[in-house]
């Protein structure tokens, strides 16, 4: 029998690629560089039974509607917020994601931005390339101490723990607000939950670690950036949607905060002359938060996994819209 034809929008490591191909004929977009162009998508997804996308790819209706004989979506990542998961239901189609790999990873690299931020890492490392380096001075590039700080995680899911456990190891206070409260993490890491007005009142460190929902879209804007202290860090490692950037511009401008550090932008990939990274208070990266060789290549096996598992009409191992299994 014919093996289904699937699509795959980037190059993925080897080791997942061997999984799809066991079970699909893939067309692969062969490319780090280049996203897939939308009509080449258009077009291979025609006679597609699977897609395996990431982060980059807008899986909307136009692409649900062009690929009758679509029968699973599997995203690379946690986030599912650029696949119509609505429409997918409606035609009970399952999306798979890969929540759990990229955990530790994604919270190393959230920790290692508050860090670079207030320590002006990235801002030293330039300063001493570009020979500026002429005297030792007592206040040369010092920042805010980590270590006991006051720590205030807006999202309290897996990252927000694994940022929190960090945290503890620092000594640092751990503030949370969350849109349930999780009594276990605030026994077992001694956090405490907070409004998340007084959150932001009350924090040196902002981390936002919210995923992007209609909710959450722009949460963080004007009125929240004035409730933060003037000493304090704001820091992103969710999705860019959760951020109003003109509200973050201006805050950093005007010193209405001390800095910023972020991983993730509105639009992706962001030009280099994006407003945000003409500031001298924000360190900003490009969405490199679960990008660790091993959590990657994780991360692309589940996707394969999960997309494998769909073409069987098996349950996926990770699935983001499951009421599709509900008869
Ligand atoms: C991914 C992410 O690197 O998992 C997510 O939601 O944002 C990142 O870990 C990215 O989505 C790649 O597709």
């Amino acid at each position: 029998m014919d093996k289904p034809k699937v699509v795959i929008t980037r190059r993925i490591p080897d080791e997942a690629l061997e999984i799809v191909r066991k079970h699909a004929e893939a067309y692969l977009w062969d490319s780090e560089e280049q996203p897939i162009p939308r009509e080449v998508l258009l077009q291979e997804i025609r006679d597609a039974a699977g897609i395996l996308a990431n982060v980059s790819d807008r899986i909307d209706k136009a692409i649900f509607e062009g690929a009758p004989r679509l029968r699973v979506v599997s995203t690379m990542a946690v986030g599912y917020d650029n696949i119509d998961t609505a429409e997918a239901t409606n035609r009970k189609i399952p999306v798979g994601h890969t929540p759990g790999v990229l955990t530790e990873t994604t919270a190393d690299l959230t920790f290692a931005l508050l860090m670079a931020t207030a320590r002006r890492i990235v801002e030293a490392a330039d300063f001493l390339r570009d020979g500026k380096w002429k005297s030792w001075a007592p206040m040369l590039l010092t920042g805010p101490d980590v270590y006991g700080a006051t720590i205030g995680i807006i999202g309290m899911g897996r990252i927000g723990e694994a940022v929190a456990k960090r945290a503890a190891g620092f000594g640092m206070k751990i503030l949370y607000h969350n849109r349930t409260r999780r009594h276990e993490i605030e026994e077992r890491l001694n956090a405490q939950y907070r409004s998340l007005e007084n959150l932001l009142r009350e924090s040196d460190f902002v981390v936002l670690l919210a995923p992007s929902t209609p909710e959450t879209y722009r949460m963080m804007g004007r009125k929240e950036f004035d409730m933060m202290k003037p000493s304090a860090i704001f820091i992103n490692t969710s999705r860019g949607q959760n951020v109003d950037e003109r509200a973050l511009y201006e805050a950093l401008k005007d010193n209405k905060i001390w800095a910023a550090g972020i991983d993730v932008f509105e639009h992706e990939p962001a030009p280099p002359d994006h407003p945000l990274l003409s500031l001298p208070n924000i360190t900003a990266l490009p969405h490199i938060g679960s990008a660790s060789i091993a959590t990657r290549t994780a991360m692309a096996v589940l996707a394969a996994k999960n997309l494998a598992a769909g073409l069987a009409g098996e349950k996926l191992l990770f699935c983001a819209n499951p009421i599709v299994y509900n008869d």
